[in-house]
């Protein structure tokens, strides 16, 4: 009998703990109210993800009657999806993802839309065959800033007096497998099967840092240096390959051996830009916390909502800028 009471006192116990972990108890909103959101964050890998992720936490505060939970992956997705699996047992209001890569969701979304729970995609993009198991997806469109940066390039070279024979790039390519990478890539890659005298003389895996932009660049410099252009997939990779260059006394920007293409368009990317160090800077917003609240008001107001929204973005180039408006950009 002993046995028997020791055993349902543990079943009672145990579900004592998981509904202590439960947001609503018997159907009931939390405590204080609050719509909770929890935010699966790629990682703190650069300049725009920071930016990001204080957009976000700018936009959902306690006083706007938003309690925003945010787990940072540090970019890897087994830790989004170990993370989006903890908000469905916590019982959040909406789920928020950052998605490191593009494969890999289909389970973790239809256990969230199996638990009732709506997701807003942000930045990149997922890859699932169901479209409704996310609510919108709000980002960039990463294949129209690659294509923007090609058109550039095509209009500097043509007007360029020295007429080369071949128009040799070096292409420095963000973390493999996110929309990201994937779009920017894509949009030069046809730029390359546009233009037969441009050659992409190496693509080097940065994943979007510093360090590792710097590393790989080092490398390639180690044993070749003939190159025309740096197409680099966000400008922390920049800096570091900016610093690689230096180090091997390749000159870069305006007069330089090497044209600079980087996408973010940062505050300090823009200084290297107006300082003639950067020839083109490709807009990408990370302040999209402001249009992430106006979707979730719409969606709780039981308005439509878009399938895919994309933030305004635009290119800069030295004569776009001056001192005044980089000093009073957001990030
Ligand atoms: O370009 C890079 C960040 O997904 C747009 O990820 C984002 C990219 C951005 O690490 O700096």
């Amino acid at each position: 009998m002993r046995r028997y009471c020791s055993i349902i006192l543990c079943i009672v116990m145990t579900l004592c703990l998981v509904c202590s972990g439960c947001r609503k108890d018997n159907g009931n909103e939390n405590a204080n109210d609050l719509f909770v959101i929890g935010f699966s964050q790629v990682g703190s890998e650069s300049d725009w993800r920071i930016a990001n992720t204080r957009s976000m936490m700018e936009t959902f505060t306690n006083d706007k009657g938003y309690e925003l939970i945010i787990q940072n992956a540090k970019q890897q997705q087994d830790n989004q999806l170990a993370d989006v699996r903890g908000f469905v047992l916590e019982g959040v209001d909406l789920i928020i993802i950052a998605p490191t890569v593009e494969t890999g969701w289909e389970n973790v979304l239809k256990e969230v839309h199996d638990a009732g729970i709506p997701v807003i995609i942000l930045d990149r993009s997922v890859a699932v065959w169901d479209s409704n198991l996310y609510l919108t997806n709000i980002g960039s469109d990463f294949l129209e800033q690659g294509r923007r940066a090609v058109d550039w390039l095509d209009k500097q070279v043509s007007e360029s007096v020295d007429g080369q024979e071949t128009l040799k790039i070096l292409h420095l390519q963000g973390t493999y497998g996110s929309t990201a990478q994937l779009m920017r890539t894509k949009a030069l890659e046809e730029g390359v099967e546009e233009h037969k005298d441009w050659v992409i003389v190496s693509q080097l895996d940065g994943d979007f840092t510093e360090a590792k932009g710097y590393e790989v660049v080092s490398e390639y410099l180690s044993s070749n240096n003939d190159f025309d252009v740096l197409y680099s997939e966000n400008d922390n990779m920049t800096f570091g390959a900016m610093r690689a260059l230096d180090e091997a006394g390749i000159t870069y920007g305006e007069n330089g051996q090497v044209r600079i293409i980087t996408f973010d368009a940062s505050r300090d990317a823009l200084q290297y830009c107006l300082d003639g160090k950067i020839d083109l800077c490709v807009e990408c917003n990370p302040m999209s916390g402001p249009m992430v609240e106006e979707l979730i008001k719409d969606y709780r107001a039981g308005e439509d909502i878009p399938r895919q929204v994309y933030v305004e973005e635009a290119i800069f180039t030295k004569d776009d800028l001056t001192q005044a408006m980089i000093d009073a950009r957001p990030y």
